[in-house]
């Protein structure tokens, strides 16, 4: 075996750099690129990658040690070099230095260059255990892909049992014979792997190689197969039967997340495949996307019924709005902690008010309903309260305060849910703004709504007050943060102090993301929304 001490490679200048990550434990097997450490520096962070795939024996350094370009890191057990070099020189160093690669250090794109010396070696199939002319049932490779030390190479099955043939040595496969349902017997050249290692592996292994590189029968099965690894392929019982699956197949269902129960096998006696796995991985995907399932928040899924058991029913096709606006909904709903806040807003004087310009308004050719009032006071409100005009960064770290006011008015129309976007509320009058409305509500309802037109919102108003209603709880239209839903207004008796009068009372409901705003920010918010809606007055001011 050939020890190799990898070192710290050019770190881009900096000096003294941390270590905040240790990624590697002493016997832990690497593969060439396979993380050792994180280290940072005052500019960015980076992962220090291996450079030889070994195990590793010693670790030279530690959380928080402060390291320097040529410092040792790690000591690595190298396999390859050792079998080579236990044949060809009894010469080989025992321990070489060996300078890592920074490729994966952010911003800079360079590799330092590792000269890489490499082998050809056939790969043949081992001793099983006196079984001929043994099945393939699964081939885990193709030719080009890299293998680690103890990856899969295929899974045989005999009568008796199936087995694992692992890879003896990390490479890449040049050549791949294999298919499914060939038969195997020991000896047989399956492939032929190109094993590397790093420069110090260099001088020994062309020391071994001859020439020509087909490497002895001998020779080359512990550097290209293991020994064949019996796996657990008793029939699995599931509530539909007994399945079976090789070993490749459930890395490959473990490593999507993916329970070997759930899955449907479609080869003999319901054995499952890779593709069974990757088939279903894909359903579930389209599942989540079609808003048919939750994604992984561990909702179950509502169980599908046959409605017809119960009586007549029509199957009706849902429109692109409608599955959208769905996905939509499920997202916002799972994805923002919702709170919702209600008050009414006296607008008796706004009501005598616009009543008293209907007739205005028709010359002008536009209708003057209370939402022109309600985006222009929306508007106002998120200028005087912004913590409303923001949403969430992606990073978790920021808040994105905007500077403008641009406010979505879900419409209903033929197709569906449809929000279109009135751009720079705070800049427009009542007649613009109720002329804008008019056109867009129009543009919606025919379909014709561009995608800017449907985009950049800030803050989104959805009325039902024509339909009526006390009050409804909306879904934040996430990214923003809060929505207004409006209900029908009607005339109430309230208590002056004195007496009780008539007033026309506008139900409100304030939902907000309660990630980005508090209780006290929405009680602000809302407070100024209703007295601007009371008295129209103060929006000029
Ligand atoms: N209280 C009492 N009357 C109201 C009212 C309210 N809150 N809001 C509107 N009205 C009246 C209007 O004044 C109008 O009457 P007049 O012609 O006598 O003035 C009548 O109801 C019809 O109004 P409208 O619906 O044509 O116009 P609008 O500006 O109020 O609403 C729009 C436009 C597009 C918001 C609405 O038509 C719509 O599609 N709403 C559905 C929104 C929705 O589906 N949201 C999703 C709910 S879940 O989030």
């Amino acid at each position: 075996m050939t020890i190799q001490t990898i070192t710290v490679p050019d770190l881009g200048g900096a000096a003294d750099v941390e270590v905040i990550e240790v990624s590697v434990a002493i016997g832990d097997v690497l593969a060439i690129e396979d993380a050792i450490a994180t280290v940072e520096t005052d500019k960015a962070s980076m992962d220090i990658p291996s450079v030889v795939a070994g195990k590793v024996v010693k670790l030279h350094f530690t959380d928080g040690d402060k390291i320097n370009e040529g410092d040792a890191l790690i000591d690595v057990e190298v396999a390859v070099a050792d079998d080579v070099a236990s044949e060809a020189s009894a010469e080989a160093e025992p321990v070489t230095e060996v300078e890592t690669s920074p490729a994966k250090i952010e911003a800079v794109a360079e590799v330092a260059p590792v000269a890489v010396a490499s082998l050809e070696v056939d790969v043949l199939m081992p001793d099983l255990g006196g079984a001929e002319n043994v099945d393939v049932i699964e081939v885990c490779v193709a030719v080009g892909d890299s293998v680690a030390e103890g990856d899969s190479l295929l899974v045989l099955e005999t009568d008796k049992a199936s087995m694992e043939i692992p890879a003896a040595s990390s490479g890449k496969l040049l050549a791949f014979t294999v298919n499914e349902g060939d038969k195997l017997n020991q000896g047989d050249v399956i492939g032929r792997l190109l094993v590397e290692s790093g420069p110090g592996a260099e001088a020994v292994i062309t020391a071994a190689v001859a020439p020509e590189p087909t490497v002895s029968k001998s020779a080359s099965t512990p550097a290209a197969v293991k020994a064949p690894v019996a796996s657990a392929q008793s029939p699995v019982e599931t509530s539909g039967g007994s399945f079976y699956a090789g070993p490749a197949v459930r890395q490959l269902a473990r490593q999507l997340g993916l329970e070997l129960k759930d899955i449907k096998g479609s080869g003999p006696k319901s054995r499952l495949s890779k593709d069974d796995v990757r088939n279903y991985a894909k359903s579930v995907i389209s599942d989540v996307k079609s808003g048919k399932v939750s994604s992984g928040s561990g909702i179950p899924a509502i169980p599908e019924i046959d409605f017809s058991k119960f009586g007549e029913i029509e199957l009706v096709k849902m429109s692109k709005i409608k599955k959208l606006t769905a996905a939509n909904m499920s997202r916002n709903w799972l994805n923002v902690p919702h709170v919702t806040q209600f008050d009414d807003a006296d607008i008796t004087d706004l009501e005598a008010f616009r009543k008293s310009m209907k007739a205005e308004a028709e010359r002008r050719g536009t209708k003057l309903t209370p939402m022109p009032f309600l985006i222009k006071a929306v508007a106002s409100a998120l200028r005087a309260e912004p913590s409303f005009n923001a949403s969430l960064h992606a990073d978790g770290e920021h808040i994105v305060q905007k500077d403008y006011v641009h406010i979505g008015i879900a419409a209903d129309t033929p197709a569906g849910l449809l929000v279109p976007v009135l751009k720079d509320a705070d800049k427009k009058g009542i007649w613009e703004i109720a002329e804008e409305v008019t056109l867009l509500i129009g543009k919606a309802r025919d379909g014709k709504l561009t995608m800017n037109e449907m985009q950049g919102s800030c803050f989104t108003i959805s009325s039902l007050g024509a339909m009526g209603g006390k009050g409804f709880t909306p879904i934040v239209n996430a990214p923003e943060v809060g929505i207004l839903g409006v209900s029908k207004a009607s005339m109430q008796p309230i208590w002056n102090g004195s007496e009780f009068i008539p007033r026309q009372m506008l139900p409100l409901a304030l939902s907000y993301d309660h990630r980005a705003i508090n209780g006290a920010d929405c009680g602000r918010f809302f407070t100024y929304l209703t007295s601007v809606l009371s008295d129209i007055r103060r929006l000029v001011l």
